[in-house]
C-alpha cells in the first residue's frame, strides 16, 4: 500500500486533518451514522452551508467549511446504495472516492480523512468497499503529487482488523 494511506480505528469528527469526507445522502441535509456524528460535531451552520448546494448526485462530492470540527473543510459525496450489485454500485463508490479527492486538491487539501461510504445504512459488503476505497486512493495518488497523507478511519476494532486484513491482501 501506498505509504500516505494509512488505517486507523476512531471518530472521524475528531481528526485534525485539512478535510474529512462525510457518507452523505442526496439531500445532503443530515442524516444518521457518520452524517449525524458530522453534523453534530460541526454544528448547525454546516446544515446552512449545505442548503444552497441543492444536494449532490450519487457518485458525485461537494465542499463546505468544518465550522466547529477541527478539520478547515468537509467534503459531503454520496455512495451508491448496495443493490446485489446491479445498479453499477462498485463503479458509483469508486467515483465517490474519486470525485472526493479531486473536490480536495482543488482547494489545496494536503491531509483528508475518509469513512467507510456506502457500508453503514447503505448495506455495501465491506470487504468489496474497503478493496474499492484502497484501490481508489491508490490510483490517485499516483497521478497526483499534492496529497500528502490520506487517512482510511474504521468505526471500531472489528473494522479496523477488517480493513487491514484486505489491505494486507490487495
Ligand atoms: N467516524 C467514522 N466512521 C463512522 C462514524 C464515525 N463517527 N460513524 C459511523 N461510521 P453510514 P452510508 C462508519 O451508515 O452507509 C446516513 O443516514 C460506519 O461504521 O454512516 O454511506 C446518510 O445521511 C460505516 O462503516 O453511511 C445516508 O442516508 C460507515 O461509517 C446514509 O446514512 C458508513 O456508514 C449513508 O449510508
Amino acid at each position: 500500500m501506498n505509504p500516505k494511506i494509512k488505517i486507523i480505528e476512531g471518530d472521524i469528527t475528531a481528526l485534525e486533518v485539512d478535510a474529512i469526507v462525510n457518507a452523505a445522502n442526496p439531500s445532503l441535509m443530515g442524516g444518521g451514522g457518520v452524517d449525524w456524528a458530522i453534523h453534530n460535531a460541526a454544528g448547525p451552520e454546516l446544515k446552512e452551508a449545505c442548503r444552497p448546494l441543492r444536494g449532490c448526485h450519487t457518485g458525485d462530492a461537494k465542499i463546505t467549511a468544518g465550522f466547529q470540527l477541527k478539520a478547515k473543510y468537509v467534503i459531503h459525496t454520496v455512495g451508491p446504495v448496495w443493490n446485489n450489485g446491479t445498479q453499477a454500485e462498485e463503479v458509483l463508490l469508486a467515483s465517490a472516492y474519486r470525485r472526493s479527492l479531486e473536490v480536495a486538491v482543488e482547494k489545496g487539501v494536503q491531509s483528508i480523512a475518509f469513512p467507510s461510504i456506502s457500508t453503514g445504512a447503505y448495506r455495501f459488503p465491506f470487504d468489496l468497499a474497503t478493496r474499492i476505497a484502497l484501490n481508489t486512493m491508490e490510483t490517485f495518488l499516483k497521478e497526483n503529487e499534492s496529497i500528502s497523507q490520506i487517512i482510511f478511519v474504521a468505526f471500531g476494532q472489528k473494522d479496523y482488523e477488517q480493513m487491514q486484513r484486505v489491505a494486507r491482501n490487495l
